[in-house]
């Protein structure tokens, strides 16, 4: 996959170059690219913002600049099937889900616009629809000063979808998350060794070799911590996949503070 970032900032996306996805990159999984906005500048002061229209606070960042970074990033490959998807993060985006990230992960080539202060003026966004797929996401419901951070957890959630990218290619089967499928409850605690640990012990059930017991408790616990902490995915378990032991559990008071013990 070829991904291309754009941002006045590129010293934001420096994480991209470490851990799993920098491994990535040498193996050749993954073709990174970090573009300096102001290069498309033609001004003396290399402007990329000016003043609302219509009034109110901040600034907005200009189109001109952003549509020769896009357009001269797009003209470096293909066109047609293996053509660019623009990603624009941004607060007024639709949710990015677990959903995305694998639609997203299908893609060849990903091209990020990060934005900072009020946003990009909306007819970049426009002018993109009219030659390529642009989605514009919001990673959730809180207020960032930009959109470089939002770039990095969408390139994280997409980029470990991709095979050979993440260690073990079986755990992303298994997320809690994994949409469509089993998107319904959060996982439980996890433990390792030492059995005994500041006083505490691992539950004894999860070293008693029992799985049918393991699973019943393992069930539980998700029950436990969904309810608290995510009431919202409770109301839309499937009743038909809940038995009379899963009932007993979420019967049981929430936990203002789940802790799973
Ligand atoms: C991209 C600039 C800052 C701050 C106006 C009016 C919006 C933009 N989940 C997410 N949160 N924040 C972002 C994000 C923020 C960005 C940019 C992404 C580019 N900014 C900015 C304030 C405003 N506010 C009141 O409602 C909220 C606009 C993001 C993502 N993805």
């Amino acid at each position: 996959m070829r991904i291309d970032i754009v941002t006045i900032f590129p010293g934001y996306l420096t994480p991209l170059g470490v851990s799993l996805l920098g491994k990535a990159r040498e193996r050749g999984l993954l073709d990174v690219h970090v573009h300096d906005l102001r290069g498309w500048t033609t001004d003396v002061h290399r402007s990329v913002d000016d003043t609302p229209y219509g009034g109110g606070p901040g600034m907005v960042m200009k189109p001109e600049p952003w549509w020769a970074a896009i357009s001269a990033v797009t003209e470096t490959g293909a066109a047609g099937p293996d053509a660019p998807v623009l990603v624009i993060p941004t607060p007024s985006g639709r949710p990015f889900t677990q959903r995305v990230a694998q639609q997203l992960a299908a893609q060849p080539w990903l091209i990020l616009a990060c934005g900072r202060y009020e946003g990009i003026d909306a007819r970049v966004a426009e002018r993109a629809s009219e030659s390529m797929q642009v989605e514009e996401l919001s990673i959730g419901d809180y207020v960032l000063a930009g959109g470089e951070v939002a770039s990095l957890v969408i390139v994280e959630a997409v980029t470990r979808l991709l095979p050979g990218v993440l260690g073990n290619a079986d755990s992303v089967v298994d997320d809690s998350f994994a949409a469509g499928t089993m998107s319904t409850l959060l996982e439980g605690p996890v433990y390792t060794k030492p059995a005994e640990w500041a006083g505490r012990a691992v539950p004894a059930v999860l070293q008693s070799g029992n799985h049918a017991a393991i699973a019943r408790w393992r069930r539980d616990q998700a029950l436990r911590r969904t309810a608290t902490n995510r009431p919202d995915l409770v109301e839309r378990l499937d009743p038909d996949e809940l038995d009379d032991r899963d009932h007993e559990v979420l019967a049981e008071p929430p936990a203002s503070d789940d802790h799973s013990s």
